[in-house]
């Protein structure tokens, strides 16, 4: 009769998509990390606050990173391979990648003095958390390698995963750190911001992680761990993650708060955007003289400047432009590029991020 029961819930298990089943999982493995994992009751308190941190800081995203994970494995392997505790594996590595996630951006909030984030306010600005929301990132990046080692420290590739994610998290945090380091709030000078820079910094702070980490996961569980065959993926999948950064820098002037879920910080922030590379690229001297005057202001009457000359310049054009260029040069890539690794992985996602708005 157990068996019975174990084998209904495992049926209704299979019906399920993978969006599904990935939801139905958070709440366990939040369970997982805030009750079954540490048992000592003086930590009890601080658990609690585990809880609070994951649930409040892990909804409302788009899941494309935690998804792919699942989604590329079953590029990967035969169906008739795959079997359901490979399936829960790939979800949870996949909420690793949505842990990594949420820890990078409770901090990118606190250092981009951003207001809302998934339509909520950010974390660290309700009422009681401020500054203590830093160790509260610690705590959602601490959780990925509780998971990890409950779940996969038996496997093959467990080493592999490991020594991914920490090389993923730090080239994350380079990235952050030429983020941050050309953009010195209240020092202005266009000349930071040039394309070169820009590149770099959308390569390592968002790049790694967002494209290349999940795919990269899943190749190193279905046993792919050929550097060749890794450079190949990374070489596409770096390329997607540059032109995802730069709809994100078009969304942050340009989207719909109420879609996006964010209020946009970079003019005011005086960050290396794609809009302000691009725009200085084809404006005039007069209007450089301009953009110096206003740009990385706190006031409203000069980010209104700033968006006001991003219209004269038809930025949104220009960046539509970019979106279709970028669209074809990345279906090459993935022609030349995929070889043995089958073009729907690099496709898949493709059709996800292009003419996304949020
Ligand atoms: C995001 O850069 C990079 C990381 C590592 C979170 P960003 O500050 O442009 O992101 P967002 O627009 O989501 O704040
Ligand atoms: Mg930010
Ligand atoms: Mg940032
Ligand atoms: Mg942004």
């Amino acid at each position: 009769m157990g068996d019975n029961i174990c084998n209904g819930s495992q049926n209704k298990k299979a019906l399920l998509s993978d969006p599904q089943l990935f939801e139905d999982q958070f709440e366990d493995l939040v369970t997982e990390l805030s009750e079954q994992d540490l048992t000592d009751p003086a930590l009890s308190d601080a658990l609690h606050r585990l809880r609070e941190v994951l649930v409040y800081n892990s909804p409302g995203g788009k899941r494309n990173r935690g998804l792919s994970v699942i989604g590329t494995l079953r590029e990967l392997i035969p169906p008739t391979q795959l079997t359901q505790d490979t399936v829960q594996r790939a979800l949870t590595v996949g909420w690793c990648i949505e842990l990594l996630q949420a820890f990078f951006l409770v901090a990118d909030d606190i250092m981009d003095a951003s207001v809302t984030r998934r339509g909520q306010p950010c974390w660290y600005k309700k009422d009681g958390i401020g500054l203590d929301a830093i160790n509260d990132s610690f705590l959602l990046e601490g959780s990925i390698y509780r998971l990890l080692r409950r779940h996969c420290r038996d496997q093959p590739y467990y080493v592999h995963l490991l020594e991914l994610f920490t090389e993923t998290t730090f080239q994350t945090e380079l990235g952050q750190a030429l983020d941050l380091m050309t953009a010195p709030p209240g020092q202005i000078d266009l000349n930071r911001f040039t394309m070169e820079r820009y590149k770099a910094i959308v390569k390592y702070k968002t790049a790694f992680y967002s494209f290349y980490l999940p795919v990269a996961a899943a190749m190193h569980m279905a046993g792919i761990n050929s550097e060749e065959e890794h450079n190949n993926a990374k070489h596409i999948l770096l390329e997607m993650g540059e032109f995802f950064q730069i709809q994100d820098d078009y969304l942050d002037c340009y989207g719909d708060p109420a879609v996006t879920g964010k209020i946009g910080t970079d003019i005011q922030d005086n960050k290396c955007s794609w809009l302000v590379v691009k725009a200085l690229e084809v404006m005039s001297p007069k209007q450089r003289a301009e953009l110096e005057a206003c740009y990385g202001r706190h006031d409203d009457a000069s980010v209104e400047k700033v968006k006001a000359l991003y219209n004269t310049l038809e930025m949104s054009m220009l960046y539509h432009n970019y979106e279709d260029e970028s669209y074809q040069r990345l279906q090459k890539l993935i022609a030349c590029h995929a070889q043995n690794l089958p073009h729907a992985v690099f496709l898949n996602f493709a059709k996800k991020i292009y003419k996304r708005n949020k």
